[in-house]
Formats: structure tokens, sequence, C-alpha cells
């Protein structure tokens, strides 16, 4: 076992599907890895756009270490067990006083995985509150699989814009309010869903999303991830290198391979008419 949640947390991830406030680095190292993200960004002129949120282990070795560091993954081994992948990494940045929100959504209708096992950890680099666009989730809702609509609404941070086909507010939703340096816990099929930015600063949140290594990708023959914790004895996803910094070329390479894959999937049966990813 990881040992870092408690018997009390690790019942409620399994009976509602999410556990929150769980915090998994410093305040201080919050601050530190935003301030790596936003030196970047002033490099570049603009934001770190489409190209540069997903997958982004890839690119940054800071979050590389954020991702393997055993304040997170002792809490994922308490959830899944000891041998563990990574998926996917995003990060999820609403600006001051936008519109940007997302819609009500289960990740795995969407994602290909043959179980519902993947756990998400979110760890806000700035303060995630109701009025900056926190998270909220639906408890209990990882029973089961929900209708989704695809509305493409561009200001909908989700591929294609998907929706819950149901009424939210019929149901006893908990907003997870975290500080920097503080994650969220929720389980692959949880409704999960977030409000626009009111707020006069950066809403940054670094979502990683980690399964057991006998999951299956189901939508492509191809599909990779990092192994981040123990060993794993299924080889259904090509392991990703580790960068040794910030656009290691070698994990630059991979990254555009493992893009695409993970496009052809989010995408599947689809005619994009916007990539978000
Ligand atoms: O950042 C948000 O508000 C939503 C993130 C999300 O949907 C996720 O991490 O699964």
């Amino acid at each position: 076992m990881g040992d870092k949640l408690s018997v009390q947390q690790i019942e409620q991830y399994r009976d509602a599907g999410w556990v929150s406030p769980v915090p998994v680095m410093s305040s201080d190292a919050a601050a530190t890895a935003r301030s790596k993200l936003e030196t970047h960004e002033a490099t570049l002129g603009h934001p770190v756009d489409a190209s540069q949120r997903s997958k982004c282990h890839l690119l940054f070795r800071w979050v590389d270490d954020i991702m393997r560091d055993d304040q997170v993954l002792d809490a994922v081994e308490d959830l899944i067990g000891p041998n563990i992948l990574c998926w996917n990494t995003i990060l999820w940045i609403k600006e001051p006083q936008t519109a940007s929100y997302v819609g009500w959504h289960q990740d795995l209708a969407y994602w290909g995985l043959d179980n519902d096992e993947l756990v998400t950890v979110w760890v806000a680099l700035s303060p995630a509150s109701e009025a900056s666009g926190c998270m909220s989730v639906i408890p209990g809702s990882h029973h089961q699989l929900l209708q989704h609509d695809e509305t493409w609404n561009k200001d909908n941070l989700l591929t294609r814009g998907q929706e819950l086909s149901i009424d939210p507010a019929e149901y006893p939703i908990v907003a997870m309010a975290l500080e920097p340096g503080q994650a969220s816990f929720h389980n692959v099929r949880s409704a999960h869903g977030s409000g626009s930015n009111t707020t006069d600063d950066r809403r940054i949140g670094l979502s990683m999303h980690f399964m057991p290594t006998h999951t299956r990708q189901k939508l492509s023959d191809w599909d990779s991830a990092a192994l981040v914790r123990g060993s794993d004895d299924y080889g259904h996803f090509e392991h990703s290198p580790q960068p040794m910094h910030d656009f290691d070329p070698v994990a630059v390479e991979f990254h555009r391979r493992a893009s695409k894959a993970l496009r052809d999937i989010v995408y599947a049966g689809t005619e994009p008419d916007t990539t978000t990813l």
C-alpha cells in the first residue's frame, strides 16, 4: 500500500468516486511549478496553447517530476495498486475573467480504456475556488455511464464540447475547491465539470491520469503511457521516455507521435471542426 490516504478516504473514493482535498506538494513547490510554466509562457509571448497542454510531462521536466512524486503515487497506489502507468497529463488553464468552462462529463466515455480503474489527480498550481472555476463532482455518479451530447461549444475546454444530458442541479454536487499544492482525486467515470473564472488571477491546474498496467486501449492499435511505479507485465502501452530537461528532443519527438494517437482516440468517430486538445 502507498499509505498516503486514510481508510476513510479510500472508502469514500470507492463509494462516492472522489476524494479531496489531498495535499501532494507544498504551496512553495506549487508556486515554483507555476513560475516555471509562466517563465516558459513569457518566452513564447502567449499562454501555452493546445499543442503543449496534453501529454505535457513529455515536454516539461517539472511536470514529469510532479507525476513521479511519491506524495502523488503513494495515494494513487492506495487506490489502484502498485503497478502504475500515467496515460496523460493536461494543463487546465482558465485566464482571469474569461468564459472558459468545462461541461459536465465522464472521461471514460471518450478515452477508449477497457476498464474503469483510472484515477485522475488534479493538482492546483493557483487557487481553485468556486469563483475561479474549481472542479465539481457528482458523488456516486461513477457507478454508471450516462448519455453525453456533443455541443462543440468553443468556450467548453473539452475536445468535443461534450455535456452530460442530465440536469446537474438535480444532483448533490460537491465543489472541490483547492489551495495551491492540494489535489482532488476522481474516478474516470465520475461526472465532473467546472464553471468559468470570475477572479483576477489565472486558474491553473495539472491533471494526471493514472491507471493499472493491465489496462488496454480499445480505440487504437498503438498508445503510450509512462511507467511511473512498479512493473508492467502486460505491455499494452508503449512506455514513454522520461525527459532529461524541458524540451528534450527525444521526448519532444515521442510527444508528437503520442499526441497524434491521443487525438485520434478522443476524436474517434467525429469530423472535428476544432482541435482543443
Ligand atoms: O480543469 C477543469 O476544470 C476540468 C478538468 C477535468 O475535466 C479533468 O481533469 O478530468
